[in-house]
């Protein structure tokens, strides 16, 4: 573990958002973390106005990148350094948070100009709503991708709790002009299964797939070669993710899901990323510490292939 001493202070570790705004996903020095030179863009957009469960990803965002510099650079997996294809963190995003509207313009515009310059732009969420930004944003650029949503809930419904924008909705909200493909599902109600029957959509729920590998073929043959990712943090298994607004039992494991991502970078170009619903506590340390060593792996897949 580096530096963990950095963390402590004299009564022992601090709640993690009482640490600074500003920081550096894994620390990395200069060198490789300089915007100009970065090949990836970490953005962090600590949105939450909807969750409905248990509330905090607002926090997610400093959580994530405080257990990054705790996490070693070096890859076993791949015998390499991913840091050193640059990652630069940028400040959080804030603007248009009074209305899911404007954050999600505020979002789009924000991302519209890093994706022009070719950045791998990962965004740090906040609650599931800010897919729609990143896509938004995506959309003005590129006109020929799909969608991957990795979620143990299906995020289907019309409306919730009066509003189109909820995090619940916001797969519905993606389907009406995008193809999306849905992995991990095991949460949803009556009209969203009715939804599902009635557009007959092909959806790899979670008991169809944990522990299997046949699946991971199929999904990703049903992707565009072009593909957006969100990752909604309850799909993995509570096991390794408790930490999130809406945990579910029985989810993705570590490895399959790493192999799946590894299998999808070889065979997709990713061009954005979002990462969203981690709820940290103070107690949380083993989930933003996953969530952070998952976004690296994914550097590391994204950027050997
Ligand atoms: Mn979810």
């Amino acid at each position: 573990m580096r530096r963990i001493g950095a963390f402590r202070n004299a009564r022992g570790v601090k709640p993690l958002w009482k640490y600074p705004r500003r920081g550096y996903l894994g620390d990395i020095e200069r060198k490789f973390s300089d915007f100009e030179k970065s090949r990836v863009v970490i953005l962090p957009v600590p949105y939450e106005t909807t969750t409905t469960y248990r509330k905090g990803a607002k926090n997610a965002p400093r959580a994530i990148i405080t257990a990054s510099r705790n996490m070693e650079l070096y890859d076993e997996e791949l015998d390499y350094e991913p840091y050193k294809i640059g990652i630069h963190t940028l400040r959080e995003l804030k603007e248009g948070f009074n209305s899911p509207q404007k954050m999600i313009k505020a979002l789009a515009d924000k991302v519209q100009g890093l994706f022009s310059l070719g950045k791998l732009v990962i965004a740090l969420g906040g609650e599931h709503t800010i897919t729609l930004g990143m896509v938004e944003g995506l959309k003005r650029e590129e006109k020929d991708f799909s969608i991957l949503i990795l979620d143990a809930h299906t995020d289907l419904r019309n409306s919730y709790e009066g509003t189109k924008y909820s995090h619940a909705c916001v797969a519905r909200r993606l389907i009406e002009e995008n193809r999306i493909v849905q992995v991990g599902i095991r949460s949803l109600c009556r009209k969203e299964a009715d939804f599902i029957k009635e557009k007959n959509l092909r959806l790899f729920y979670a008991k169809d797939i944990v522990g299997r590998e046949e699946w991971m073929k199929e999904a990703i043959s049903r992707l565009s070669d072009k593909i957006y990712l969100s990752i909604d943090l309850d799909f993995l298994d509570p096991s390794i993710m408790p930490a999130v607004g809406t945990p579910e039992p029985g989810g993705l494991g570590w490895y399959e899901t790493l192999k799946f991502l590894c299998l999808l970078s070889q065979k997709k170009k990713i061009l954005g990323i979002d990462v969203v619903e981690l709820c940290p506590t103070p107690l949380d340390i083993p989930s933003s510490f996953a969530a952070a060593k998952l976004i690296y792996k994914l550097i590391a897949y994204l950027t050997t292939t």
